[in-house]
């Protein structure tokens, strides 16, 4: 039997049994034995066709990345086209695009890369089509676009994040608060601090004992359910920020427009027609969660034309230097820094702890 196969067989079995008390042992350990397939379906040796990302990646430049994922014809390659004014070939017929094509587009100041991809097609995490490939340059973007067409069925926005989900991607979503330390010997020590709603011993039992371990701390500090606990055991998970884009709004109603505008982290637009790109690329701005720093001559106003864009999570005065020029810091003393999270305006930061 093929991996995909016995996926299929462990996905029916799970259809077929209900969950209650009785079953939640034998639930979790189908899911757990699922995880671990998939797994197998991703590492390129054990599956056969092509590395993760084989001839599909490209040199990144830029401070973040945004990739395109989609189904064919739903105006990926349009849309890119428009913000970047660099040309990817957009046409009437599916798999227009054949690789990634990478732009560049200037936003506040930032440089951000933009990645055209190839439409996927469902069935791509199992290897169908290019998708494998597709997806696995998508997971190494700072930010997801799902761009969907909004005259076809919004089923599709599902189907994508499944696709995404069997890819090791969580779109918008936190990593589950788990703290998990395997030991060598004293059974498993469960602790929670709220209460746990989805999840019950026999699951966890399970799923410990099919990723054969016997001893561990594991402590719940969320309301965990049991694909969260396998999430972490797995530990090759992406958070990634995703924005769903709905496209081609110029061929539905108002009424269907006012419907779509419901969907969380949405943004209704048209590519062709260029409608709504502000919103979108606010949204863009906001979850990429970048900073921007701007450096001030002494005695004089910043210069605003100019900023120093960084990561928020990487912004220390430290990465600042870094990012104009990796010798600063062997001569640097110490900065001024203004804003809004100094502790007071400004705050001095003496040197790096070496
Ligand atoms: N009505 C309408 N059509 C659009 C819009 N944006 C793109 N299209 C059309 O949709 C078709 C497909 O556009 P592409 O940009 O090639 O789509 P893609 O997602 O890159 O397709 P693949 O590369 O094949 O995956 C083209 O005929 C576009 O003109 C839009 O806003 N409204
Ligand atoms: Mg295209």
């Amino acid at each position: 039997m093929t991996t995909v196969e016995k996926i299929k067989e462990i996905e029916t079995e799970m259809a077929r049994t209900q969950k209650n008390k009785a079953t939640s042992y034998h639930l979790g350990q189908l899911k757990a034995k699922l995880a671990k397939l998939k797994r197998e379906l991703l590492t390129p040796s054990s599956s056969g066709g092509g590395g993760a990302g084989v001839g599909f990646d490209v040199a990144r430049t830029g401070v973040a990345s945004v990739g395109f994922i989609g189904f064919p014809s739903v105006g990926k390659s349009t849309l890119m086209s428009k913000l970047t004014g660099t040309h990817s070939e957009a046409a009437a017929y599916e798999f227009t695009t054949l690789t990634t094509v990478p732009g560049v587009m200037q936003y506040r100041g930032a440089k951000i890369q933009v990645l055209d991809l190839p439409g996927i097609i469902q069935g791509a995490k199992d290897g169908k089509g290019r998708g494998r490939q597709v997806i696995a340059v998508a997971r190494s973007c700072s930010l997801i676009f799902i761009v969907l067409d909004v005259s076809k069925p919004l089923t599709d926005k599902k189907l994508i994040e499944n696709e995404l989900e069997g890819f090791g991607i969580r779109c918008n979503k936190e990593p589950p608060n788990i703290l998990f330390k395997k030991k060598d010997k004293g059974g498993l020590n469960i602790t929670n601090t709220v209460p746990l709603t989805h999840l019950d011993y026999d699951e966890i039992r399970a799923v410990t004992s099919e990723y054969r371990i016997s001893s561990a701390d594991i402590s719940f500090r969320c309301d965990a359910t049991v694909d969260d606990l396998i999430d972490v055991l797995e530990g090759n998970r992406v958070y990634m920020p995703v924005v769903y884009v709905l496209n081609k709004i110029d061929a539905i109603s108002v009424e269907e427009l006012d419907l779509i505008y419901r969907i969380p982290n949405a943004v209704p637009i048209s590519s062709n027609h260029e409608w709504n790109f502000d919103e979108l690329l606010e949204k863009m701005w906001d979850a990429l969660n970048l900073v921007r720093i701007y450096t001030k001559p002494h005695g004089k106003l910043p210069d605003y034309s100019a900023p120093v864009v960084l990561k928020r999570d990487a912004c220390t005065v430290e990465d600042f230097c870094d990012a104009i020029h990796k010798q600063i810091k062997a001569q640097f003393r110490h900065a001024y820094v203004w804003g809004s999270s100094v502790r007071h305006n400004p705050q001095r930061g003496e040197s790096f702890p070496r």
